[in-house]
């Protein structure tokens, strides 16, 4: 694969791999900002990032097999501009600390693989119904501009309803934080679906299609899945992918991002996502191993679909200790204190653990 025509990439990010660009920044860096500037986004890549012109297309294809064909000027003239803040985040987020209890497969990511952005563009819903599709069980994107590691194209699907309801805030997105999207993000266009893991956001997005199977895409049939703990090997994976769901909503989760110690307080502040049941309603902290929570301050939320950052203050601690945190969601779901272990190293959201 072709690395050469890259566009420069942020130098705030750390690298996990350089081909394709995978990097993240700290998760310290993060929570400083309710909404991610753009060079702390983290890139997650399965091939080298192209740059488009604007003779970019995106094409819808519908069952009466007429391909309609958008250019993204049109795009924008056609259909009102949507606003959503939503949080991305890769299914691979603290695969590190899930690599503490067996090896896993995948990026060694840790914390920072996640960005709370304003996302802009044109509902999914809209598009849709324009086009005219019928209805059918999934909604397939592709993007075939791009290639990837293990198939030339990359694709995602999610299923009708997620796409066609208005509440479900599905975009096909040109601009990210009001700016236009970078070609590290997609440009000039991806999809944003939020409460669903980063690998269905499909970037350079350039073809949707309406049918009633999931995407055939290596990425959403051979990956992306939570495997039981008993299948350790590739080997034993290999019959077993599509015996299982692929992934969709995010796991409630919520991260420690730093500790810091005064005379005999520790400050504490952290983020947290939302999982499948509604976004989150407190965090809270232990500093002996659950036997009692403390609660924290929420110092942002925004809508339904955005992350929660959080902080808090805890007097009376010793020398030095582990400080853990869970999330609590509307409907009073907890965030679970292990995660469980799966080979590929995915949905990681045992209790957040920081020290001091
Ligand atoms: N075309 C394409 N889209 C893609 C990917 C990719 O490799 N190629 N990676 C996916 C994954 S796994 C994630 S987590 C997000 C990352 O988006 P970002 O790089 O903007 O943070 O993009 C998704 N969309
Ligand atoms: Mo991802």
């Amino acid at each position: 694969m072709d690395y050469s025509n890259e566009p420069p990439h942020s130098p705030l990010l750390d690298i996990q791999e350089k081909r394709p660009f995978n990097a993240e920044p700290s998760a310290a860096a993060l929570v400083e900002f309710p909404l991610t500037p753009e060079d702390l986004v983290y890139c997650r890549n399965h091939g080298p990032v192209r740059e488009f012109d604007d003779t970019y297309q995106l094409t819808v294809k519908t069952d009466k097999n007429e391909d309609i064909k958008f250019s993204v000027s049109q795009l924008t003239t056609l259909f009102p501009k949507a606003q959503i803040v939503a949080v991305l985040q890769c299914a691979g987020l603290r695969r590190n600390e899930m690599g503490l209890v067996k090896p896993v497969h995948g990026v060694a990511w840790r914390d920072g693989v996640t960005a709370n952005c304003k996302w802009g563009g044109v509902r999914l819903c809209d598009l849709l119904k324009y086009s005219g599709v019928q209805e059918a069980h999934h909604v397939c994107f592709s993007s075939y501009a791009t290639l990837c590691q293990d198939e030339e194209y990359y694709g995602a699907s999610i299923p009708w309803e997620k796409a066609i309801r208005e509440d479900e805030d599905v975009l096909i997105a040109y601009e990210m934080n009001d700016e236009p999207l970078s070609p590290d993000h997609g440009a000039p266009l991806r999809v944003v679906v939020p409460g669903y893991l980063g690998a269905r956001w499909v970037k350079w997005i350039d073809s949707i299609l309406i049918s009633d199977e999931e995407s055939p895409n290596y990425y959403q049939q051979r990956d992306y899945k939570i495997l039981p703990p008993s299948v350790e090997t590739k080997a034993a994976a290999k019959s077993l992918w599509s015996k299982y769901p692929s992934m969709t909503a995010l796991s409630l989760n919520s991260v420690i991002a730093y500790v810091q110690r005064s005379s005999n307080s520790i400050f504490v502040k952290g983020y947290g996502i939302p999982g499948p049941t509604g976004n989150i309603t407190a965090v809270e902290l232990t500093t002996d191993s659950g036997a009692t929570w403390h609660s924290s301050r929420i110092i942002y939320r925004e809508g339904k679909w955005s992350w929660t950052l959080w902080e808090a203050e805890l007097f009376g601690v010793g020398e030095g200790g582990t400080v853990h945190s869970r999330a609590i969601d509307a409907l009073g779901n907890v965030q679970p204190r292990e995660g469980l272990w799966n080979l590929r190293g995915v949905a990681f959201n045992g209790w957040g653990v920081g020290h001091w």
